[in-house]
């Protein structure tokens, strides 16, 4: 299969260059007007328990309301059927509408939240010597980075990142992990453990609302000892023209689910709502869940992976944990059977994970062309 070994140009840490009192950004980090990050709809704060009203929002033109659905899960784990089913409708309405949503009562332990924000941010401020010892390159994207896509002479996007595979645990190697701050490894452990077992729930919920068996997506994932989660880290340093660039240029997922755990006080990721795109501000202590390409092709575009982007500032830098789970990547992902009907034939062929992400790997975020050529084909 296609790879590429190196990086096409000298890689260039953006902490590095946002540390060293720059007033202008260089003009790689520039992006066209039509790409640049004005008009988006923010929406008003939070700071009251999601009602029934913040998730029937749905395409709601008074902007200071717009916002993602926001779903309290306590209920997901209880006996009573009719409470249950009530999340499952909200989490079904959120899919089919929106393709994102934050979940509250999730499961995952707040401490652990914390801790995994903080260690992370304390890994970014290291000095960067420290961090060059995890360097990365294309050909897995493992360790720590500043690119994605190895077009030359891209326009690049303002942030670093550090991705690492979790599961399978066959390619889960604790020595490719930051070693420090102290207990990083082990929080990383844990953090993944929650967030992995939140993940395979979430599955459950999405194939019950489709119609399928329970296991149905978990299984055409790979089980639970063969799906894929891996995290990227997202560190987003203060810019000092934040409207002339992005902190991550717009894309779906390719993967299946994202869950993303972003950063506690400053907000940046904006989601695509036809023409517009809406920042979303996130909720304490909830994950940010969105679908990604492979479950779009599962379901048979029943639900739709959907375009983000991230904004940057001024005045703060940002930390994002995104949390992919994915295919195992050599299985064929394909529309479900149950789901190919004469009126809604299969939109997508067979095609596995790992030929899926070379696109992304090679081009970068490329909005949704990818997922969108795919149905194309067919
Ligand atoms: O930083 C964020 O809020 C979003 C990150 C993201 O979209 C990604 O890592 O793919």
């Amino acid at each position: 299969m296609m790879s590429c070994q190196a990086w096409p140009e000298p890689v260039v840490r953006v902490q590095s260059l946002a540390e060293s009192g720059i007033s202008s950004i260089p003009s790689r980090y520039i992006r066209p007007q039509s790409q640049r990050p004005s008009n988006a709809t923010t929406f008003a704060p939070h700071d009251h328990k999601p009602s029934q009203t913040d998730q029937g929002h749905y395409g709601h033109h008074d902007h200071d309301h717009v916002n993602i659905p926001i779903i309290d899960l306590e209920n997901l784990f209880e006996e009573d059927q009719i409470l249950r089913k009530e999340v499952l409708r909200r989490v079904d309405e959120a899919c089919r509408e929106w393709g994102f949503f934050q979940v509250v009562n999730h499961g995952v332990s707040h401490e652990l939240m914390k801790s995994g924000r903080e260690l992370w941010r304390e890994f970014f401020n290291q000095p960067l010597e420290v961090k060059e010892t995890y360097a990365n390159s294309p050909t897995t994207y493992e360790g720590y980075g500043s690119r994605l896509g190895v077009q030359k002479g891209a326009t690049l996007d303002w942030s670093d990142y550090f991705f690492l595979h979790y599961m399978p645990s066959s390619l889960r190697n604790q020595a490719k992990w930051p070693a420090f701050p102290p207990y990083i490894r082990k929080v990383i452990a844990e953090y993944g453990e929650e967030v992995v077992k939140l993940g395979g729930r979430m599955l459950e919920v999405m194939s019950t609302n489709l119609g399928l068996k329970e296991d149905f997506l978990l299984n055409a994932f790979g089980g639970e000892s063969e799906v894929g989660a891996c995290l990227r880290v997202n560190f987003y340093p203060k810019c000092p023209q934040p409207d002339l660039t992005l902190g991550l240029s717009p894309h779906s997922d390719p993967g299946g689910m994202t869950i993303l755990l972003p950063d506690e006080f400053v907000s940046g990721l904006q989601v695509r709502r036809g023409d517009e795109w809406i920042t979303v501000k996130p909720v304490p202590n909830a994950f940010i869940i969105n679908i990604g390409d492979q479950i779009q092709v599962l379901s048979n575009a029943i639900y739709k992976s959907v375009e983000h982007r991230v904004i940057v500032n001024s005045n703060q830098d940002r930390v994002s944990l995104a949390m992919f789970y994915n295919p195992r990547s050599d299985l064929l992902i394909q529309p479900a059977k149950e789901l190919v009907t004469e009126e809604r034939p299969a939109l997508y062929s067979p095609m596995t994970y790992d030929e899926y992400r070379l696109y992304i790997r090679l081009n970068g975020p490329c909005g949704k062309a990818q997922v969108e050529s795919l149905a194309s084909q067919t």
